[in-house]
């Protein structure tokens, strides 16, 4: 992992800063005006930050171009040099990283950020924020501050969210888990998982850390990218006003969940200024439903990657979505995965062109992986996963219902430019 060196001259590093903003503000206002930076963040409320940014910034280019910072540049140079960079690398949105850990699970932990950092977050250094019901050891922050080079946060979930509420009857919860145990349902007899899935489908969000965010993009451990990932999921989010992405969709195991579609549509009845007409030609219903609504076909977006809006997930409609399945307990009588709380949520909520799939992003979790089928991906480098190898084509993945639902192919969820011929490199 690449890394400045931060023990050199900080005057000359200074002096050396004034005179490359001088030249391109001298020489390049375009260049200048067309980095936006936002003055709502946080981040750019003080000059220092941005500074900061702009010296770190700088410290690359002269690294990859193998330049000493001490070196007289000539203005001309600094100009192709910077022109052959990317300066809207530095043009982040108010996008973090938001990962839910235990401390034993460092390692894979680890291992998911070396992948995020080297196919996408090096260039952009968006933050990560990890939460926990139990404080984070030394042991863990230092281990995990140590992959990035971004800023880091550690958090605690608090009590409330993470706990029973008062109208569950905690005797019935137990039995109920012993009953799913018995049957061999996966996390069947799990308290901790389900405290989970309830933090995940209704409180995340409301982590102090999180606030002033737009998107997060939710980070498990041991997952893995297997595509380099050449632009900025965030921007495309803000860019096309999405409210959600996913890159996998699948069906549900349907003991987890007997009484969810029940109380969905019970939700939908009681609430309908909250629900999308589903008459509209936009309205997404028929991605979670085959018969018109009388029963949930299973579908859901798979929520261990997912990059959404934060605005979606706080805004009133949500919230009492959430509220009204909580009020139900099935997320403790059942097993309510957060999964298919949010897809159901995006799904009776929002419209087709909220939702994106962000089809160009390899992704492994567990063993279900999910790998574009672009030959060329793979001769020039970009992807290392065997397309042959990809869940979309099994009978338990809905990313076919989806592109069916919305009218699409996969053509249509490529973000990136294919590679012109001189960028395939073989
Ligand atoms: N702090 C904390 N994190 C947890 C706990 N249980 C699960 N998590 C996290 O919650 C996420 C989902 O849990 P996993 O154990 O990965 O569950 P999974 O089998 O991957 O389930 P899905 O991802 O929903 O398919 C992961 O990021 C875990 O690290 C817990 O008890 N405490
Ligand atoms: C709680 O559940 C137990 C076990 O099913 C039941 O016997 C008890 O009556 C319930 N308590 C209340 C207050 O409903
Ligand atoms: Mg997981």
């Amino acid at each position: 992992m690449y890394r400045p060196t931060r023990q050199r001259g900080a005057i000359r590093l200074c002096l050396f800063a004034v005179f490359v903003i001088t030249a391109i503000t001298w020489l390049y206002p375009s260049w200048l005006s067309s980095t936006s930076i936002d003055v709502d963040d946080p981040c750019y409320d003080s000059g220092a930050c941005y500074d900061l940014l702009l010296e770190t910034y700088q410290e690359q280019e002269r690294e990859k171009l193998g330049l000493d910072k001490d070196s007289a540049v000539e203005a001309d140079e600094v100009k192709s040099q910077i022109e052959s960079q990317q300066p809207e690398e530095f043009e982040r949105v108010k996008g973090a990283f938001v990962v839910l850990v235990r401390n034993n699970e460092l390692y894979a932990m680890r291992s998911s950020m070396q992948y995020l950092e080297d196919r996408f977050n090096h260039k952009y250094h968006y933050p990560w924020i990890f939460l926990n019901e139990e404080p984070f050891t030394e042991e863990f922050k230092t281990l995990t501050t140590a992959m990035t080079q971004s800023e880091v946060h550690y958090g605690l979930v608090p009590k409330e969210h993470w706990g029973y509420p008062d109208w569950i009857n905690q005797t019935y919860a137990a039995e109920c888990r012993q009953d799913m145990h018995v049957r061999g349902i996966v996390y069947g007899g799990s308290e901790s998982y389900r405290h989970m899935c309830r933090f995940q489908s209704g409180f995340f969000y409301l982590h102090p850390l999180l606030d002033g965010l737009e998107y997060y993009w939710r980070v498990e451990p041991g997952v893995k990218f297997s595509c380099e990932i050449e632009y900025d999921p965030f921007r495309v989010m803000k860019e096309r006003d999405l409210k959600y992405g996913f890159t996998m969709a699948l069906v549900e195991l349907a003991d987890t969940v007997p009484s969810l579609w029940k109380a969905t549509v019970e939700f939908a009845k009681s609430h309908p200024q909250y629900i999308y007409p589903r008459s509209r030609p936009d309205s997404l219903f028929e991605m979670v439903t085959d018969d018109r609504g009388v029963t949930y076909n299973l579908c859901h977006f798979w929520s261990n990657f997912e990059i959404a809006s934060l605005d979606f997930m706080r805004s009133p409609g949500y919230r009492a979505y959430f509220d009204f399945l909580d009020r139900k307990g099935g997320f403790f009588y059942e097993r309510w995965g957060d999964a298919p709380v949010h897809s159901l949520a995006a799904s009776l909520m929002l419209r087709k062109q909220d939702v994106h799939w962000f089809y160009d992003i390899g992704y492994m979790h567990d063993y279900f992986e999910h790998c574009p089928t672009e030959p060329h991906w793979l001769t020039y480098g970009k992807c290392y996963c065997d397309p042959g190898a990809s869940f979309d084509q099994s009978s338990g993945s809905c990313t076919n219902r989806f592109l069916e639902v919305m009218g699409k192919t996969v053509d249509d969820y490529i973000v990136t430019k294919n590679p012109e011929p001189e960028d395939i490199r073989l």
